[in-house]
């Protein structure tokens, strides 16, 4: 194994896409995708109202001007916006108990013990990015709304996890086609305080520096049916785990009603699987435990053509470049 000095050669051999190597690189990884943008999605449940789209850019703007480091932008709130949070927490609590996997409830009872979690506010990233810190040495970076799979991807590779902060539309409590913030503090942030899966997220992020688009275009659909739409088995009885779940009460009803189709969860089939993003997935991937699904994507992960390896160093937080042995 041979160390490539970063000031020769800052990417390695071939043409492979840059890729951050420090945690401050990822003020660069910011390339968002304008899907289900309110402000040029008329199907956009914000689309004619031009006081949510002028709150969303108020909150965006907080993102665009974020540099890595600087301490995590606070939100006030308004009634309205947190009567929309009371109103998804409340429907969605009280399932919680009997689908959703040990790990997020686990993650969600400290969340509520430690973080203020609760119907009442909607929690700060500062706060939750300071608990997840000492869970899981993961952190939160606010982010504007959805990014390019490689970026998203890229910040994993740093137990970065990029957040959006506004809230979805007033009309249409249960539903948001964009993430927002009911998505990422009620469907990530519990998972994310579990180490087995902030492993498994970080591995993830690692496999995808670098890689060319074909590969970032499978990962982003394993990732889609691990981290947003995964199903684990628990004590012989099936239970969610993906954020996409644990954030829509109709879908995660559905997903674990004897109606969807389930397979075992194999990165090698799973991740060239269609999907949409339209309605509800007509099939999910059960995995027999974090462990397991962790050591299968490793295995994938290496079968990944790349001319080097990359490492994370956890000490200093960059990724360290090497040549293939
Ligand atoms: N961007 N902000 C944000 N949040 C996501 O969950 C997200 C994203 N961009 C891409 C993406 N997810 C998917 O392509 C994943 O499959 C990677
Ligand atoms: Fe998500």
């Amino acid at each position: 194994l041979k160390r490539v000095a970063d000031d020769v050669r800052t990417v390695p051999e071939e043409k492979a896409p840059w890729f951050p190597q420090q945690i401050k690189d990822l003020d660069r990884c910011n390339m968002l995708i304008t899907k289900f943008d309110p402000d040029l999605d008329c199907d956009h449940p914000g689309y004619n109202d031009s006081e949510y789209r002028n709150r969303r850019a108020a909150i965006s703007e907080l993102a665009f001007r974020y540099k890595q480091g600087d301490p995590l932008p606070t939100v006030e709130y308004t009634a309205e916006e947190i009567s929309t949070w009371r109103k998804v927490y409340q429907q969605l609590r009280s399932i919680y108990p009997s689908l959703a996997c040990r790990q997020f409830l686990d993650g969600l009872q400290q969340l509520e013990k430690e973080c203020g979690y609760g119907e009442d506010r909607i929690p700060q990233l500062r706060d939750v990015s300071a608990f997840l810190k000492e869970k899981t040495g993961f952190q939160l970076r606010p982010v504007a709304g959805l990014l390019s799979a490689r970026d998203f991807l890229a910040s994993l590779a740093f137990r970065v996890f990029q957040c959006t902060q506004y809230i979805r539309h007033s009309s249409s409590p249960m539903h948001s086609p964009e993430p927002d913030c009911c998505h990422e503090l009620l469907g990530h942030i519990p998972m994310l305080a579990d180490k087995e899966f902030a492993q498994f997220s970080q591995e993830i992020g690692l496999a995808s520096l670098g890689a060319s688009d074909e590969e970032i275009e499978k990962l982003s659909t394993l990732y889609w049916f691990t981290v947003e739409f995964g199903l684990c088995k628990q004590n012989g009885e099936v239970k969610a785990y993906g954020a996409g779940l644990l954030s829509s009460y109709g879908e995660l009803l559905y997903a674990l009603s004897n109606e969807p189709e389930y397979r075992p969860f194999n990165p090698e089939e799973t991740a060239v699987q269609p999907y949409q993003d339209q309605t509800y997935q007509s099939v999910y991937f059960v995995s027999e435990s974090f462990e397991d699904a962790k050591m299968k994507l490793r295995k994938y992960s290496a079968s990944i053509k790349r001319p080097f390896v990359v490492r994370y160093d956890p000490f200093t937080c960059n990724v360290e470049v090497l040549d293939q042995p």
